[in-house]
């Protein structure tokens, strides 16, 4: 898409701090974290919300989901759990679409959040 934000973050117009590459999938620092870790994983393919993915994007959609685990890993947030067998650590994931799920750059998109708390503006 000529005009898209993520699409010229995709084919390097314009400068991210990347954090993952492969074919099909980038992953980035978030511009304005909200947390000690604000990663976001974009499909490279122009997806303008998940309201227009179908059928068809399963693939690409699990691909997103199964790059978090690694990339926790990577940046320290994994769920890790302590000598008693609790969970420790974390994080969040969350796919904004349309105005009124809070989406802002219509190129679909997964957050990473993770990190000590308080987070910005969420619980
Ligand atoms: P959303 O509200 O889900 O559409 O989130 C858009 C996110 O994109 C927001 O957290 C800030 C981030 N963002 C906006 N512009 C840029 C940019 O130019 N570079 C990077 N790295 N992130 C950006």
């Amino acid at each position: 898409m000529d005009n898209c934000l993520f699409c010229k973050i995709a084919a390097k117009q314009i400068p991210a701090a990347v954090v993952y590459e492969d074919e099909e999938l980038l992953a980035f620092k978030d511009i304005n974290p909200a947390a000690p870790v604000h990663l976001l994983i974009i499909p490279k393919q122009h997806i303008a919300t998940l309201s227009d993915c179908d059928g068809s994007h399963v693939a690409i959609l699990g691909k997103m989901l199964a790059l978090a685990p690694r990339l926790a890993e990577e940046h320290g947030i994994s769920v890790v759990y302590d000598a008693a067998g609790a969970p420790t650590r974390g994080y969040k994931t969350l796919i904004n679409s349309g105005p009124d799920g809070g989406q802002v750059v219509y190129h679909m998109h997964m957050h990473m959040y993770g990190g000590p708390r308080p987070w910005r503006g969420m619980h």
